[in-house]
Protein backbone atom coordinates (compact mmCIF):
# COMPACT_ATOMS: atom_id res chain seq x y z
CA UNK A 1 0.00 0.00 0.00
CA UNK A 2 1.45 3.75 -0.56
CA UNK A 3 2.62 5.15 2.40
CA UNK A 4 -0.06 7.87 3.61
CA UNK A 5 0.84 11.80 3.48
CA UNK A 6 -0.42 12.39 6.85
CA UNK A 7 2.62 11.70 9.11
CA UNK A 8 4.13 14.53 6.21
CA UNK A 9 2.93 17.24 7.11
CA UNK A 10 5.61 18.69 9.57
CA UNK A 11 8.69 17.16 8.06
CA UNK A 12 11.18 19.73 7.01
CA UNK A 13 12.35 19.88 3.03
CA UNK A 14 15.51 17.77 3.04
CA UNK A 15 18.37 19.95 2.76
CA UNK A 16 20.95 19.18 0.46
CA UNK A 17 24.13 20.79 2.90
CA UNK A 18 22.81 18.17 5.64
CA UNK A 19 22.80 15.21 3.06
CA UNK A 20 26.08 16.57 1.47
CA UNK A 21 27.26 16.84 5.42
CA UNK A 22 26.17 13.46 6.21
CA UNK A 23 27.81 12.09 3.27
CA UNK A 24 31.44 13.77 3.66
CA UNK A 25 31.40 12.34 7.03
CA UNK A 26 30.79 8.63 5.93
CA UNK A 27 33.68 9.14 3.81
CA UNK A 28 35.78 10.53 6.39
CA UNK A 29 34.70 7.50 8.66
CA UNK A 30 35.10 4.84 5.66
CA UNK A 31 38.39 6.48 5.24
CA UNK A 32 39.72 6.17 8.53
CA UNK A 33 38.48 2.57 8.74
CA UNK A 34 40.24 1.50 5.43
CA UNK A 35 43.31 3.26 6.39
CA UNK A 36 43.79 1.74 9.77
CA UNK A 37 42.64 -1.54 8.42
CA UNK A 38 45.16 -1.55 5.87
CA UNK A 39 48.02 0.14 8.82
CA UNK A 40 47.18 -3.36 10.87
CA UNK A 41 46.28 -5.71 8.82
CA UNK A 42 44.09 -9.00 10.41
CA UNK A 43 44.67 -6.95 14.43
CA UNK A 44 43.34 -8.59 17.57
CA UNK A 45 44.09 -6.71 20.30
CA UNK A 46 44.66 -7.41 24.01
CA UNK A 47 41.48 -7.44 26.53
CA UNK A 48 42.00 -3.91 27.37
CA UNK A 49 41.72 -1.47 24.75
CA UNK A 50 43.14 1.94 25.60
CA UNK A 51 41.17 4.71 22.87
CA UNK A 52 42.96 8.01 22.87
CA UNK A 53 41.24 10.62 20.37
CA UNK A 54 44.01 12.85 19.78
CA UNK A 55 43.56 16.74 17.39
CA UNK A 56 46.66 18.40 17.12
CA UNK A 57 48.68 17.30 20.17
CA UNK A 58 51.64 16.50 18.50
CA UNK A 59 53.24 18.49 21.76
CA UNK A 60 51.60 16.58 24.41
CA UNK A 61 50.82 12.71 22.80
CA UNK A 62 54.18 11.18 23.24
CA UNK A 63 54.84 11.43 26.92
CA UNK A 64 51.08 10.36 27.19
CA UNK A 65 52.17 7.02 24.93
CA UNK A 66 55.22 6.58 26.47
CA UNK A 67 53.91 5.95 30.12
CA UNK A 68 51.10 3.93 28.50
CA UNK A 69 50.85 0.42 30.35
CA UNK A 70 51.23 -2.54 28.24
CA UNK A 71 50.24 -4.97 30.78
CA UNK A 72 47.49 -4.88 34.10
CA UNK A 73 47.75 -8.04 36.17
CA UNK A 74 47.60 -10.61 33.59
CA UNK A 75 45.83 -8.63 30.95
CA UNK A 76 47.04 -7.22 27.86
CA UNK A 77 47.11 -3.37 27.17
CA UNK A 78 46.43 -1.97 23.41
CA UNK A 79 46.38 1.40 22.67
CA UNK A 80 44.86 3.21 19.90
CA UNK A 81 44.86 6.59 18.83
CA UNK A 82 42.39 8.03 16.83
CA UNK A 83 44.29 10.99 14.99
CA UNK A 84 40.93 13.62 14.49
CA UNK A 85 42.39 14.97 11.59
CA UNK A 86 44.44 18.47 12.30
CA UNK A 87 47.31 19.55 10.28
CA UNK A 88 50.08 18.52 12.84
CA UNK A 89 52.18 15.55 13.32
CA UNK A 90 50.75 14.43 16.02
CA UNK A 91 49.60 11.06 13.47
CA UNK A 92 53.18 10.22 12.81
CA UNK A 93 54.36 11.01 17.01
CA UNK A 94 51.68 8.09 17.19
CA UNK A 95 53.20 6.28 14.58
CA UNK A 96 56.82 6.53 16.20
CA UNK A 97 54.81 5.21 19.48
CA UNK A 98 54.82 1.68 18.00
CA UNK A 99 50.90 1.90 18.71
CA UNK A 100 47.70 0.93 17.11
CA UNK A 101 47.02 4.23 14.92
CA UNK A 102 44.00 5.43 13.27
CA UNK A 103 43.56 8.70 11.01
CA UNK A 104 40.63 10.41 9.67
CA UNK A 105 41.42 12.65 7.19
CA UNK A 106 39.80 15.79 8.62
CA UNK A 107 38.35 16.82 11.79
CA UNK A 108 34.95 15.37 13.32
CA UNK A 109 35.23 16.50 16.85
CA UNK A 110 36.17 14.12 19.66
CA UNK A 111 32.67 12.44 20.28
CA UNK A 112 32.77 10.85 16.58
CA UNK A 113 36.69 9.77 16.65
CA UNK A 114 35.92 8.21 20.21
CA UNK A 115 32.61 6.39 18.78
CA UNK A 116 35.26 5.09 15.89
CA UNK A 117 37.59 3.86 18.24
CA UNK A 118 34.70 1.96 20.50
CA UNK A 119 33.70 0.68 17.11
CA UNK A 120 37.40 -0.72 15.99
CA UNK A 121 37.85 -1.94 19.93
CA UNK A 122 34.85 -3.87 20.23
CA UNK A 123 35.41 -5.61 16.45
CA UNK A 124 39.17 -6.14 17.18
CA UNK A 125 38.48 -8.72 20.44
CA UNK A 126 38.86 -5.72 23.44
CA UNK A 127 36.53 -6.61 26.62
CA UNK A 128 37.43 -3.56 28.61
CA UNK A 129 37.55 -0.01 27.40
CA UNK A 130 39.78 2.81 28.67
CA UNK A 131 39.07 6.35 27.36
CA UNK A 132 41.66 9.56 28.07
CA UNK A 133 42.89 12.69 26.74
CA UNK A 134 45.51 12.49 24.82
CA UNK A 135 46.72 16.30 26.51
CA UNK A 136 48.36 14.69 29.34
CA UNK A 137 45.50 16.22 31.99
CA UNK A 138 45.05 11.86 32.64
CA UNK A 139 47.99 9.66 34.19
CA UNK A 140 47.75 6.10 32.84
CA UNK A 141 49.61 5.16 35.61
CA UNK A 142 45.55 5.18 36.82
CA UNK A 143 44.01 2.63 34.96
CA UNK A 144 45.08 -0.15 37.09
CA UNK A 145 42.49 1.54 39.50
CA UNK A 146 39.86 2.73 36.92
CA UNK A 147 39.57 -1.52 36.07
CA UNK A 148 39.06 -2.69 39.03
CA UNK A 149 35.62 -2.06 39.58
CA UNK A 150 34.70 -3.78 36.29
CA UNK A 151 37.26 -6.84 36.81
CA UNK A 152 35.44 -7.13 40.49
CA UNK A 153 31.93 -7.05 38.67
CA UNK A 154 31.05 -3.88 40.86
CA UNK A 155 30.28 -1.89 37.63
CA UNK A 156 30.30 -1.79 34.23
CA UNK A 157 31.31 1.55 33.68
CA UNK A 158 33.80 3.69 35.60
CA UNK A 159 34.51 7.78 35.48
CA UNK A 160 37.51 9.22 36.85
CA UNK A 161 36.71 11.62 39.30
CA UNK A 162 38.93 15.03 40.25
CA UNK A 163 37.20 16.06 43.08
CA UNK A 164 37.30 12.81 45.12
CA UNK A 165 41.54 12.98 43.84
CA UNK A 166 43.16 15.82 43.02
CA UNK A 167 42.24 18.70 40.50
CA UNK A 168 45.19 20.68 39.30
CA UNK A 169 43.36 23.04 37.14
CA UNK A 170 44.00 26.76 37.89
CA UNK A 171 40.79 27.27 36.17
CA UNK A 172 37.92 28.41 39.22
CA UNK A 173 35.77 28.62 36.48
CA UNK A 174 36.08 25.33 34.75
CA UNK A 175 36.44 23.74 38.44
CA UNK A 176 33.09 25.45 39.39
CA UNK A 177 31.65 24.11 36.34
CA UNK A 178 32.53 20.51 37.08
CA UNK A 179 31.09 21.02 39.92
CA UNK A 180 27.83 22.63 38.83
CA UNK A 181 26.96 20.19 35.80
CA UNK A 182 27.92 17.03 38.22
CA UNK A 183 24.97 18.23 40.35
CA UNK A 184 22.62 18.90 37.43
CA UNK A 185 23.31 15.69 36.16
CA UNK A 186 22.91 13.87 39.07
CA UNK A 187 19.70 15.48 39.88
CA UNK A 188 18.04 14.53 36.41
CA UNK A 189 19.75 10.82 36.87
CA UNK A 190 19.64 9.82 40.07
CA UNK A 191 23.18 9.57 40.63
CA UNK A 192 25.98 10.62 42.79
CA UNK A 193 28.94 11.53 40.44
CA UNK A 194 31.42 13.70 41.52
CA UNK A 195 32.89 14.46 38.06
CA UNK A 196 30.35 13.59 35.43
CA UNK A 197 32.60 15.92 32.51
CA UNK A 198 35.72 13.73 32.69
CA UNK A 199 37.38 11.98 29.85
CA UNK A 200 38.92 9.48 31.66
CA UNK A 201 36.93 6.40 31.60
CA UNK A 202 36.54 2.40 31.94
CA UNK A 203 33.97 0.34 30.46
CA UNK A 204 32.91 -2.67 29.73
CA UNK A 205 32.50 -3.34 25.94
CA UNK A 206 28.87 -4.18 26.24
CA UNK A 207 27.96 -1.30 27.29
CA UNK A 208 29.92 0.64 24.56
CA UNK A 209 28.18 -2.07 22.20
CA UNK A 210 25.10 -1.51 23.87
CA UNK A 211 25.35 2.93 23.58
CA UNK A 212 26.99 3.69 20.54
CA UNK A 213 24.01 3.55 18.21
CA UNK A 214 22.39 6.10 20.40
CA UNK A 215 25.32 8.55 20.83
CA UNK A 216 25.27 11.84 18.51
CA UNK A 217 27.43 13.97 19.98
CA UNK A 218 30.20 15.23 18.24
CA UNK A 219 32.01 17.27 20.75
CA UNK A 220 30.91 17.76 24.07
CA UNK A 221 30.21 14.10 24.84
CA UNK A 222 30.48 13.30 28.27
CA UNK A 223 27.25 13.59 29.58
CA UNK A 224 26.01 12.10 26.64
CA UNK A 225 27.71 8.66 27.53
CA UNK A 226 26.44 8.89 31.12
CA UNK A 227 22.88 9.89 30.63
CA UNK A 228 22.62 7.51 27.99
CA UNK A 229 24.46 4.81 29.75
CA UNK A 230 22.68 5.54 33.58
CA UNK A 231 19.09 5.32 31.43
CA UNK A 232 19.72 1.82 29.75
CA UNK A 233 20.42 0.58 33.21
CA UNK A 234 24.28 0.03 33.07
CA UNK A 235 25.80 0.35 36.81
CA UNK A 236 28.36 3.48 37.49
CA UNK A 237 30.54 4.18 39.65
CA UNK A 238 34.37 6.50 40.26
CA UNK A 239 37.46 5.90 41.22
CA UNK A 240 39.65 8.85 42.62
CA UNK A 241 42.24 10.20 39.58
CA UNK A 242 44.37 13.16 39.56
CA UNK A 243 43.80 16.23 36.93
CA UNK A 244 46.85 17.14 35.77
CA UNK A 245 47.30 20.71 33.67
CA UNK A 246 47.26 20.54 29.95
CA UNK A 247 51.16 19.80 29.04
CA UNK A 248 51.02 22.40 26.32
CA UNK A 249 48.47 24.07 23.96
CA UNK A 250 45.12 25.32 24.53
CA UNK A 251 41.72 23.78 25.18
CA UNK A 252 39.61 23.12 22.14
CA UNK A 253 36.63 23.29 23.32
CA UNK A 254 36.29 27.19 23.24
CA UNK A 255 36.10 29.80 26.30
CA UNK A 256 34.26 28.95 29.82
CA UNK A 257 30.92 30.20 28.50
CA UNK A 258 30.56 28.85 24.92
CA UNK A 259 31.79 25.65 26.39
CA UNK A 260 29.75 25.73 29.65
CA UNK A 261 26.35 26.75 27.60
CA UNK A 262 27.30 24.30 25.00
CA UNK A 263 27.47 21.15 27.65
CA UNK A 264 24.30 22.26 29.52
CA UNK A 265 22.98 21.47 26.20
CA UNK A 266 23.80 18.47 25.44
CA UNK A 267 23.21 17.57 29.18
CA UNK A 268 19.12 18.86 28.56
CA UNK A 269 18.98 17.37 25.01
CA UNK A 270 20.40 14.29 25.73
CA UNK A 271 18.13 13.55 28.99
CA UNK A 272 14.91 14.65 26.92
CA UNK A 273 15.83 12.27 24.12
CA UNK A 274 16.82 9.25 26.72
CA UNK A 275 13.53 9.84 28.59
CA UNK A 276 11.15 9.79 25.65
CA UNK A 277 12.99 6.80 24.22
CA UNK A 278 12.79 5.03 27.34
CA UNK A 279 8.62 5.99 27.58
CA UNK A 280 7.99 4.74 24.01
CA UNK A 281 9.61 1.22 24.87
CA UNK A 282 7.85 0.95 27.76
N1 LIG B 1 38.51 19.78 21.71
C1 LIG B 1 38.68 18.80 20.85
N2 LIG B 1 39.35 17.75 21.28
C2 LIG B 1 39.47 16.74 20.44
C3 LIG B 1 38.90 16.76 19.16
N3 LIG B 1 39.14 15.60 18.59
C4 LIG B 1 39.84 14.90 19.48
N4 LIG B 1 40.06 15.61 20.62
C5 LIG B 1 40.82 15.15 21.82
O1 LIG B 1 39.98 15.08 22.96
C6 LIG B 1 40.72 15.32 24.14
C7 LIG B 1 40.07 16.39 24.99
O2 LIG B 1 40.12 17.64 24.35
P1 LIG B 1 40.38 19.03 25.13
O3 LIG B 1 40.31 20.12 24.13
O4 LIG B 1 41.62 18.91 25.94
O5 LIG B 1 39.12 19.13 26.06
P2 LIG B 1 38.92 18.79 27.60
O6 LIG B 1 40.08 17.97 28.13
O7 LIG B 1 37.58 18.21 27.73
O8 LIG B 1 38.90 20.20 28.25
P3 LIG B 1 40.11 21.06 28.89
O9 LIG B 1 39.98 20.88 30.37
O10 LIG B 1 39.82 22.42 28.45
O11 LIG B 1 41.41 20.52 28.36
C8 LIG B 1 42.14 15.67 23.70
O12 LIG B 1 42.92 14.50 23.73
C9 LIG B 1 41.91 16.13 22.27
O13 LIG B 1 43.06 15.99 21.47
C10 LIG B 1 38.22 17.91 18.68
O14 LIG B 1 37.71 18.01 17.56
N5 LIG B 1 38.15 18.91 19.57
MG1 LIG C 1 41.97 18.46 27.91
Amino acid sequence: MAPTQRHRWFALPDSRSRRRTAGLVHFALDTARDDFERRHPGVRFGPVVAVVAAYEEEENIGAVLKSMPTLLGDLEVSTLVVVDGGGDDTAQVAIDAGVYTCVLPVNLGQGAALRLGYELASAHGARYVVTLDGDGQNDPAEMASMLEPLLDDTADFVIASRRMGTDGTTDRFRRAGVRIYASLLNAIIKQQLTDSSNGYRAFRVEVLEDIAPHLIQDQYQTAEVVITASGRGWRITQRPTEWHPRESGISKKGGNLIFGLAYARVILTTWARVTLGNRQRR
